[in-house]
């Protein structure tokens, strides 16, 4: 029987006093945002008025959501584009971002050029907002590099697959920043670090808020709660809104629509405000939807039903800001049509980068295991080469 099966077919004690008993996979796990769920445009593309974070959005002009709308529809592109990829064996595996293109974009369009980000493995879209060339992407996934962008240039950490593990590195390089004297006005840095809601359960990330929290670390947790971690949903890691968790540690905690990229480009300034300004930490919950596979090696018809899918279409991330741009006569069809032109040619650029990628000498796996190679590396690598070198055609 797979995880799936057992606990949507058995009876579930535990701490939790057998309230999730005959729960179907999910229902629990992506029930609405609830009352305190910030959100400045509906699903439907109609702006919400909110004392507290209109302020930091008041100088988004027509132009700017344009521009929002435009990043989410080309990250998305990319994202379709590289599982198609996958798909056609040019990639080993892909990690979809599709449904998480708001949470992404408002909070990569958030940070400052000096702020510092660290992300997972999915964060397609934050590496679009600093300035990755989605080609840099590709050898990661392909499994011929671990990632080719200027990560000081760029300001974006390397890519972390070991859940949570970018917690810690973040934790300490914020707290690197406030030890610099690179806190305290509005001049001020801030990194962000990006985790999932399966990550929450890591002991890194707790670890994580400790030190920031007591340090005052400038750093905001930015949760993309997308309901699932694989195959377990988010009530297999909590038993309250993930934001709270917060408190106990002693610093805000806010949940943002992350299908909303106008709530959560405020709510990511604010966060990042606070820290720069020497305040302390911040967790942002954002709480969105993980529309495709996990990854391109999972089957989420194994755990999932389709009706949850069919209820996240509806709070598309990027049908709301065209919805919006529309209603209020702030962009034509040239616009939509011009951005769909410049998707399907960034697309088509990017496959043929992967159809001509070179394929790395065999001993290249070896370089970068430590700074500085050891006996132990040197040894294995001969070994290896010694043994390819024993197939028809040399060391391939
Ligand atoms: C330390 C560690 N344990 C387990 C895994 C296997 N693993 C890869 S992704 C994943 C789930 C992560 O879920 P979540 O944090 O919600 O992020 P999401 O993938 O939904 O973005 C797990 C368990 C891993 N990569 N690292
Ligand atoms: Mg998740």
């Amino acid at each position: 029987m797979s995880s799936a099966e057992q606990w949507t077919h058995t009876e579930r004690g535990g701490p939790a006093g057998g309230r999730a008993t005959e729960v179907i996979a999910g229902l629990r796990g992506t029930s609405e945002g609830g009352p305190e769920l910030v959100q400045l445009l509906t699903p439907e593309g109609e702006r919400v008025g909110n004392a507290e974070f209109d302020p930091y959005v008041a100088d988004v002009t027509a132009e700017d959501l344009r521009g929002l709308y435009r990043d989410m529809v080309l990250v998305r592109r990319v994202d379709r584009e590289a599982n198609a990829l996958q798909r056609q064996g040019q990639l080993g595996i892909w990690v979809p971002l599709l449904g998480q293109e708001a949470a992404q974009v408002g909070a990569g369009r958030a940070l400052r050029p000096a702020d510092m980000a660290f992300p997972s493995y999915r964060e397609h879209g934050v590496a679009w907002c600093r300035g990755v060339d989605p080609k840099d992407l590709l050898g990661i996934f392909r499994g011929t590099d671990h990632g080719t962008w200027d990560s000081v240039a760029t300001r974006f950490h390397p890519y972390t697959i070991v859940i949570g593990n970018q917690v810690l590195n973040a934790a300490g390089y914020a707290m690197g920043q406030r030890f610099d004297g690179r806190v305290g006005d509005d001049d001020g840095e801030a990194t962000m670090v990006f985790f999932g809601d399966g990550a929450t359960s890591q002991g890194d990330v707790h670890e994580g808020f400790v030190w920031a929290s007591v340090y005052d670390a400038p750093l905001v947790f930015f949760c993309q709660n997308n309901q699932w971690a694989i195959s377990e949903p988010t009530e297999r890691q909590t038993r309250l809104p993930l934001y709270q968790r917060a408190r106990g540690y002693g610093f805000p905690g806010i949940r943002v629509d992350g299908n909303d990229v106008l709530a959560t480009l405020a709510v990511s300034r604010w966060a990042l405000d606070t820290c720069r300004h020497g305040n302390g930490p911040v967790l942002i919950e954002a709480f969105t939807y993980r529309m495709d596979a996990h990854t391109t090696t999972d089957d989420p018809t194994r755990y999932r039903l389709s009706d949850e899918l069919e209820a996240w279409k509806l709070k598309d991330p990027i049908e709301r800001v065209r919805a919006y741009l529309i209603r209020h006569e702030h962009a034509e069809h040239e616009f939509f049509d011009s951005v769909q032109a410049e998707a399907d040619a960034l697309a088509a650029d990017l496959r043929e980068f992967c159809f001509a990628m070179p394929e790395p000498p065999v001993a290249q796996m070896f370089d970068h295991v430590y700074a500085e190679t050891s006996p132990q590396v040197r040894e294995q690598r001969d070994e290896f080469l010694a043994y390819h070198a024993g197939f028809a055609g040399g060391e391939h």
